[in-house]
């Protein structure tokens, strides 16, 4: 991959993966794959789902309401989640089957109480930004290949800001795996098509 190019690993955390507080099915199977993928690319990055403990997409902060159940916050609708990814908890640690030594930077998001942040880019309120298109363009990285976890949540909304920022994009399908809430997966794969994402597999990658 050319010099040009950043592999952005998406929020691979213990929570995310079997057992965990929020475990996406499959989740684990993806780490020998993102291990493959890493060897290709000069420039890796890591997000990392960050959270207090209080945070406002808990369900456990909003009486009356249970997890994956929906509710207005002033930014717009969000979605509740069980508690996860609680700053320095075991949970919101890197699954231990991905290797962390290349990453140029671990970039953590969600971290303020009342509102939350899928997209690596910009917080749910889709204003304010974590610096992580300004830390691209410094360093003259154009073009992005995500894979991680979830493939419809963090994903997605990151490849979608990506390419709105004008990113070259592309999402790699078979080193993510989705939560898949009413219909999300097929939803956000149209949106990404829409908007110019790529949706490739490893292959495409292991096998230049
Ligand atoms: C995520 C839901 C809540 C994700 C993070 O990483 O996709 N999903 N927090
Ligand atoms: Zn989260």
């Amino acid at each position: 991959m050319t010099d040009a190019a950043a592999l952005l690993i998406i929020d691979c955390q213990r929570d995310f993966c079997p057992g965990g507080a929020l475990a996406v099915t499959g989740g684990h199977e993806i780490m020998p794959l993102i291990h493959d993928l890493q060897s290709r690319f000069a420039h890796v990055i890591l997000t990392q789902d960050w959270h207090p403990a209080d945070h406002s997409s808990f369900a456990s902060q909003h009486k009356g309401l249970a997890a994956f159940q929906t509710v207005a916050m002033d930014y717009g609708l969000q979605v509740l989640w069980p508690d996860h990814c609680v700053q320095g908890s075991r949970g919101a640690e890197f699954h231990e089957g991905l290797d962390t030594t290349r990453a140029e930077l671990i970039l953590r998001k969600g971290y303020a109480r009342g509102v939350d942040s899928y997209s690596a880019f910009f917080e749910n309120d889709k204003r304010t930004r974590t610096g992580l298109e300004g830390y691209l363009r410094e360093r003259g990285i154009g073009t992005l290949y995500l894979c991680g976890l979830a493939t419809d949540y963090c994903v997605a909304f990151s490849a979608l800001d990506a390419r709105k920022l004008g990113f070259e994009t592309h999402v790699v399908m078979d080193a993510c795996r989705a939560i898949d809430l009413n219909g999300s997966l097929a939803a956000q794969m149209q949106a990404m098509r829409q908007a110019g994402v790529g949706l490739i597999n490893c292959g495409e990658i292991l096998r230049r």
